[in-house]
């Protein structure tokens, strides 16, 4: 973006103050989409070694956490000790689907950054696992005993919780030059599940996806399930046969979201919105109202510029641009706000850090030409930051950033 300065002063933070030994609480989960996600295209971006041998350090420090029965890991980390236990509040001492099932694209580069299987074989045991075991309607539950291996609640969501995995099932394939085929067979077949069960559409012709309790549909859709206009659009090329099928249903949802920011006062979306009772992608609820500065409508607009070309999706990613300089620009930055239907906004003082990494790099990638990170060439793990794809008909280097410099000066 041409933030040398930035860049510059960003690096030696992390150089002189990356503290990778904190004791503490940590979830395995943010440590890697954020802090393992965001060295790594680091290095990639630069190739400057310094990032290379933080990522490596910070990979070793996770590992402690497969250390259970199935290897499926527990959800919090202590990075000093490398003591790791499960959330209090996920039953029964479950791992979460979205969490333990968010790790592959990072893991895929740590093994091909150190020559070491191990983050591969971690990884892969998970895919295993989750492949073999029984799925309630082929769907998969959010949470799953690291002990048994059995699943222990039957809630299946698209948004918090069981999101990221659906996502990271597409981008393994894509980001393996498409050589994944366990990884597509998965998504696909999970895609299907979700459509039979999950995908409705409204009285007022609008598409969404529900949440599942056990069998019962909760008509509710979050906003973190927005990002599923995106998914379903890359992975749509895949599958020639549903090719324009999915297409479709991409800017299905991704419509639907877009709704759920025009009906409100502000032109943001709230956390999550509800189709029963007579309303339509509205929060119905005061505790649903809220919008923290969250990526994911913005992230699909960016897919579905990049996949389709049409002029709505820049149309409505500026009307996002405008309402979060109205609603969300304070002296320090920008803020959340507490409910997207009141005119006069009440701030929540707090820039979470995904606003940087995602939701304005996915405004930015937006209004940009499409050979800035192409898609053909990166993935774009969770939080937004570029991975390249692993190309397996040529021998990489491994002490150098993957021809990327030459892409980036293009
Ligand atoms: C981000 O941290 C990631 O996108 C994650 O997968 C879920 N959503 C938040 C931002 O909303």
């Amino acid at each position: 973006m041409g933030l040398t300065e930035d860049y510059q002063e960003a690096k030696e933070w992390v150089n002189s103050n990356l503290d990778l030994s904190s004791n503490g609480e940590a979830s395995l989960f943010e440590v890697n989409i954020r802090y393992v996600g965001g060295l790594l295209s680091a290095f990639y971006l630069t190739g400057d070694e310094m990032f290379k041998q933080k990522v490596l350090d910070l990979g070793e420090k996770l590992l402690p956490a497969f250390n259970t029965p199935t290897g499926i890991p527990r959800g919090v980390i202590n990075l000093g000790s490398g003591t790791s236990w499960s959330w209090g509040w996920a039953s029964a001492g479950s791992s979460i689907l979205a969490e333990f099932g968010t790790l592959h694209l990072e893991f895929i580069h740590l093994s091909e950054l150190s020559g070491n299987p191990i983050y591969t074989e971690k990884v892969m045991n998970i895919r295993k696992l989750l492949d073999k075991i029984e799925k309630p309607h082929g769907l998969y539950p959010n949470f799953l005993s690291p002990v048994s291996g059995n699943w222990v609640q039957h809630h299946v969501s698209l948004g918090g919780l069981g999101d990221s995995f659906y996502e990271y099932l597409i981008k393994s394939f894509l980001m393996s030059d498409k050589t994944d085929q366990e990884a597509k067979r998965m998504y696909y077949s999970a895609l299907e599940a979700i459509e039979t069960n999950l995908v409705q559409k409204s009285p007022g012709g609008l598409t969404y996806v529900a949440e599942w309790r056990g069998g019962v549909l909760d008509h509710k859709m979050g906003h973190l399930a927005c990002f599923s206009g995106g998914m379903v659009g890359i992975g749509a090329d895949d599958a020639p046969e549903k090719r324009q099928h999915y297409l479709d249903l991409a800017a299905e949802i991704t419509h639907t979201c877009h709704e759920s920011y025009s009906r409100s006062a502000t032109k943001l979306g709230p956390e999550a919105f509800r189709f029963d009772g007579g309303t339509e992608a509205t929060a119905t609820r005061l505790s649903d109202r809220y919008y923290i500065l969250r990526p994911e409508v913005i992230e699909s607009y960016m897919y579905m510029w990049r996949l389709t070309h049409d002029p709505k999706y820049r149309e409505w990613g500026w009307e996002a641009v405008e309402a979060l300089e109205k609603h969300c620009r304070v002296d320090g930055g920008y803020s959340g706000i507490r409910d997207v239907y009141a005119s006069t906004v009440s701030h929540d003082n707090m820039q979470q850090s995904f606003f940087l990494s995602e939701t304005l790099k996915y405004l930015y990638l937006l209004f940009s030409d499409d050979d800035l990170l192409p898609l053909d060439d990166w993935v774009f793990n969770t939080e937004a930051h570029p991975l390249p794809v692993v190309r397996k008909n040529c021998l990489q280097d491994t002490d150098s950033p993957l021809d990327t410099e030459q892409t980036l000066s293009e």
